[in-house]
């Protein structure tokens, strides 16, 4: 389904990207659960082979459907999910469904999967159902959901057995109160399949506090750039997909390459697939390293732009929006941050809230976190007030609940501008956090007839971004 399951009006969820689930349970109770986060994407659970140097990418080789990871043992998996949502905060997990490891470290023979069990009969390629052995061809749907992506080994979800195996795994989560899943490689996977094992899910569990008859949320990971013969469209009536033209084309938007005036009818006029369908993200775990799907997108490595891009993305009425959280990296094949015996090292946290140790925690800039709570307390309202000056300066309102202001030029915008909410004194959320009715940093002052002047310095500037909402008002 197309609902994210939150609570309240929880609009954002971000991914931990190889965090350890005591730490992830830690966040949602410290920094998560009270700043209004939605929930979390979390790295696969499924046990993997391990390869050496210990690469990220591991996590999506499974050898069986037991949770025991380097992130957790199960008792801490369910540890977590418990925590998380008694702080308000609901778990998602990646699902690797479509294949299992390429290699089979400790099986009789490469396709004896037992910890689950699988053999050669429940994958495609023995079957010789895959029309091109030597690789995926792009241009052939046959090819894409019934041969090896990048030669791992294809599980045939038209068979029974592959579909019980899956969804018990699958239910087996739901039992311990995830909310979700993120289906990995969905694209290579037949959606009359995936409609197949979903309908074998349950509900999710009332026991957590879910309401009866929830269904668990869908986002069905399919890269479509147009040019292939199999489309996100597909996956519609499933769940959400990821829409990967978006954070490609908010690149281009600030990078200059596009005018930030166009983007006033940003989303299903561009091609992308319906706002309730969709799942929109600036960058994530692959096209921020040059793997799946890359193109010119922005990552934390540019700080300024990322900041301006989320800025965007979390003011602007399209998508189920999820937020990145990386390590970081110059090796795109590099390990998470982790000790000399491999275990994986967990986060420090510095006076200023933002983290070390080998993790960048985006969702704790002070720009994206203050943004989440923006995007909450705007749920619903619809744009209004556009402003641009003709290219790169835009300005736009949620109702009369938000505002926002965005200067990509080089030079100052100094405007009055309408934003549509009551008279009053604003914090400048990018620049201060509003705590007991005070604004840390500069505000902006709202008259009776809705009018606010922006003065915001171009080059130079770190942050030029101002958003104000009804929350912090002084
Ligand atoms: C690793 C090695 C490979 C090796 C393989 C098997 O890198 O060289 O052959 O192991 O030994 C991740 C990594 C992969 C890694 C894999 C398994 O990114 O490099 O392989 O884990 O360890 C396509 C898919 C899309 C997929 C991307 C990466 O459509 O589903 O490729 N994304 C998901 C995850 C990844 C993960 C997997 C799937 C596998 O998000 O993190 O892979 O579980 C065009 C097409 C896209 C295509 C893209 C890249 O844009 O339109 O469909 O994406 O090219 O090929």
């Amino acid at each position: 389904q197309w609902d994210a399951n939150t609570l309240d009006n929880r609009q954002v969820m971000v991914h931990l990207f190889e965090w350890k689930w005591k730490d992830i349970a830690k966040e949602c109770e410290n920094w998560l659960g009270p700043n209004g986060f939605a929930g979390v994407q979390v790295s696969p659970p499924s046990e993997n082979i391990r390869i050496n140097g210990r690469p990220w990418y591991e996590r999506y080789q499974p050898i069986g459907y037991g949770l025991n990871t380097r992130s957790g043992n199960e008792a801490e998996f369910k540890d977590m999910v418990n925590r998380c949502y008694k702080a308000g905060v609901r778990i998602y997990v990646d699902a690797v469904i479509n294949h299992m490891a390429a290699s089979n470290p400790d099986g009789n023979g490469a396709y004896d999967f037992w910890r689950v069990p699988y053999s050669s009969s429940d994958f495609n390629g023995p079957q010789n159902k895959c029309p091109t052995p030597s690789g995926i061809d792009y241009s052939n749907k046959y090819s894409i959901r019934n041969c090896d992506l990048v030669g791992l080994k294809d599980l045939d979800q038209g068979r029974n057995w592959v579909r019980d195996k899956i969804a018990e795994f699958l239910n087996n989560l739901i039992d311990m109160g995830v909310a979700g899943f993120r289906i990995d490689a969905a694209k290579h996977m037949w959606p009359g399949d995936l409609k197949a094992i979903y309908g074998r899910l349950k509900n999710l569990n009332t026991k957590f506090g879910f309401p009866s008859n929830a269904r668990p949320f869908f986002f069905q990971e399919v890269i479509d750039q147009g040019g292939e013969p199999v489309t996100a469209d597909e996956y519609l009536n499933t769940g959400r997909v990821t829409e990967f033209k978006y954070g490609l084309e908010l690149a281009r938007g600030f990078h200059r390459q596009n005018l930030l005036k166009w983007f006033k009818n940003f989303g299903e006029a561009w091609g992308f697939v319906p706002d309730y369908n969709s799942l929109v993200f600036i960058d994530n775990h692959d096209n921020q390293r040059g793997h799946g799907g890359a193109g010119s997108i922005i990552t934390h490595q540019s700080p300024r732009l990322y900041k301006m891009a989320n800025a965007f993305m979390l003011a602007y009425p399209y998508g189920f929006t999820r937020v990145m959280s990386s390590f970081s990296f110059s090796d795109p094949n590099s390990s998470p941050p982790q000790d000399s015996s491999g275990n994986i090292i967990s986060p420090i946290f510095y006076s200023d809230n933002t983290c070390g140790n080998g993790w960048v925690c985006e969702h704790r800039w002070r720009q994206i976190k203050n943004m989440v709570d923006f995007r909450r307390v705007t749920v619903g309202q619809s744009l209004k007030n556009w402003w641009d000056n003709g290219s790169y300066q835009i300005a736009f309102g949620r109702g009369n609940k938000g505002f926002i202001a965005i200067n990509n030029e080089d030079f100052q915008l100094s405007q009055t501008l309408q934003t549509g909410l009551p008279s009053g004194t604003y914090c400048n959320i990018i620049l201060g956090d509003f705590k007991n009715g005070k604004c840390t940093g500069p505000t902006v002052y709202v008259n009776g007839s809705g009018y606010a002047k922006f003065n915001i310095a171009g080059s130079g500037n770190d942050d030029p971004v101002v958003a104000i909402h009804v929350n912090a008002k002084q």
